[in-house]
């Protein structure tokens, strides 16, 4: 009672800024993505160099973010202060199973059903609060009650066609909770490389892993790197979901392995600079930029295939405690050398038998694949409406919207225009509607790596467009709005900062 009652007294005083109530009470709320409901009310809540802070024993996560947050802003905690940041758990919250609800009153009080729901909690404090550390904090009397509209809420990392570091993955998994991103979809394997080691079949990895697109060092991870992933992932309520492209885009493998192959290639992959790829197969590394030439040979050696899909697999799910394992299925031109639909089919089966769920590029929907499978929408015109009569559910990345690999404007450098000639700009992502989808379980936002060859590139594609892609799939329509969303997003830029994000500096965000 007693700390309760300083508590009280000290959110009595007036704010050192000077700013009237009522002003407070009228601030501008800058949450992206933005949340279910917000209640302001007059009066403000203060502190400065320290606070208690009580968090939930089950909820280690939360309790980590949280404490991560107070000495990013060099707050200290001490035991007996009047300010409290108090998360708890509140099994009786019904907001589901991220929802959370923040109140800033006498103190800040974050409940929720589990640890999810108050470590996003702390994320939406995070962005209530200034970017770097101040002399006092003024908080709005502010209630919060927030939950998604889509469990799915992803961002894709082409590691495949150049190699991206360990440590960028983390800062990444970091970048993408701070919005409330909760799937990292890692495109492990393509015709330029194949990133994850494999001991059953080592030279997936020592071979396959050793170029990139333009030729260099490519690389890999070890089974033990991508388990400190997971780990690390969890932590921020990120699944990492591991994709294993097959049967195309498999040039890697057969350049490991090259019984994989059949000795040809009938059909002319789509790109006219690639037409002398038809002919003999190639046995060798490829750093180009080619699609669709590449394929297991699962015709005239089924035994072979289907071994070594299910060594591989078995793998990856021991790695991998996500509930879907994506097998890509994209672009594959050589359809009946792969016996296609057959092919799905039977990695279906195999996935079953390792307790796993098939996600899929649309493509896959020719095989027989459980209803309980995904499919990952890419194409904005593809006819989906079979899968959909079965059952199954979307991932949806319709290229137009979320293809972060073309440009943030029209006729940015070093960006693809094959889906949208013109980029696919901030406002453009935005405009993705979808709630227009049947059966959607989220969105994902692509960032196809031919033409990003560092960290600074794939930043300045993923960033801000990936907070655009948060927002779509975690607000509601109702309440999405792109001018409010740039005033919001656009007060966020030290944020993105904070996180050393070398975003692309956004005209509509006024951030040049
Ligand atoms: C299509 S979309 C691909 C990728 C390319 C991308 C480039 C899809 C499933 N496959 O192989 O990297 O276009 O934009």
């Amino acid at each position: 009672a007693m700390s309760v009652l300083l508590v009280a007294c000290q959110n009595d005083e007036a704010p050192a800024t000077g700013q009237a109530v009522s002003e407070v009470a009228n601030t501008q709320i800058n949450l992206v993505p933005y949340p279910t409901s917000i209640t302001q009310s007059a009066g403000h809540f203060t502190f400065s160099g320290s606070v208690k802070l009580i968090t939930d024993d089950n909820a280690p996560d939360s309790a980590a973010a949280i404490s991560a947050l107070l000495s990013q802003l060099g707050i200290k905690q001490t035991e007996n202060d009047n300010a409290v940041i108090r998360l708890v758990i509140d099994p009786s919250l019904t907001l589901g199973d991220e929802g959370y609800q923040l109140a800033i009153n006498q103190g800040i009080e974050i409940k929720a059903a589990n640890d999810a729901g108050l470590f996003y909690g702390v994320q939406s404090l995070r962005q209530l609060l200034p970017a770097k550390a101040q002399e006092q904090y003024v908080l709005p009397h502010i209630r919060i009650e927030d939950q998604p509209q889509y469990e799915w809420r992803g961002s894709m990392l082409d590691v495949a066609r150049n190699f991206q570091s360990l440590d960028y993955l983390k800062q990444h998994v970091e970048r993408m909770a701070s919005f409330k991103l909760n799937k990292l979809h890692l495109h492990l394997t393509d015709d330029q490389g194949w990133r994850l080691e494999i001991k059953s079949w080592p030279k997936l990895a020592t071979v396959g892993g050793s170029t990139q697109v333009g030729g260099g060092p490519g690389g890999y991870y070890t089974q033990e790197q991508m388990r400190e992933l997971v780990e690390f992932a969890a932590q921020h309520q990120v699944e990492i979901i591991p994709e294993i492209d097959l049967p195309g885009h498999t040039q890697a493998a057969i350049a490991s392995y090259n019984e994989l192959a059949c000795g040809y290639v009938t059909e002319s992959p789509v790109q006219n600079q690639c037409r002398d790829m038809v002919g003999e197969a190639r046995l060798g590394l490829y750093e180009g930029t080619c699609v669709g030439f590449s394929a297991l040979c699962t015709s005239e050696k089924p035994d072979l295939t289907y071994r070594f899909v299910e060594e591989v697999l078995t793998e990856v799910a021991a790695i991998f405690p996500s509930k879907y394992l994506h097998i890509g299925g994209d672009e594959v031109l050589n359809e009946e050398k792969t016996s296609f639909a057959g092919f799905i089919t039977q990695v279906d089966k195999i996935v079953a038998s390792l307790d796993r769920e098939v996600l899929a590029w649309e493509e896959a929907s020719k095989g027989d694949i459980r209803p309980s499978s995904l499919l990952q929408l890419w194409n904005d015109n593809y006819d989906i409406q079979p899968a959909l009569d079965k059952g199954i559910h979307l991932v949806l990345s319709p290229c137009s919207y979320t293809y972060l690999d073309h440009g943030n404007y029209n006729g940015q450098p070093e960006t693809y225009t094959w889906c949208a000639k013109e980029g696919v700009p901030l406002e453009r992502v935005y405009s993705l509607t979808p709630e227009n989808y049947a059966q959607a379980v989220g969105v994902e936002g692509a960032m196809w790596s031919e033409l990003v060859r560092d960290e600074a590139t794939a930043d300045n594609r993923n960033w801000p467009r990936l907070a655009a892609i948060a927002e779509v799939s975690w607000t509601p329509q109702a309440q999405r709005n792109y001018e409010q969303f740039t005033g919001r997003l656009s007060e966020l830029r030290g944020h993105l900062d904070q996180l050393n994000i070398q975003y692309h500096k956004e005209a509509q965000l006024n951030w040049q």
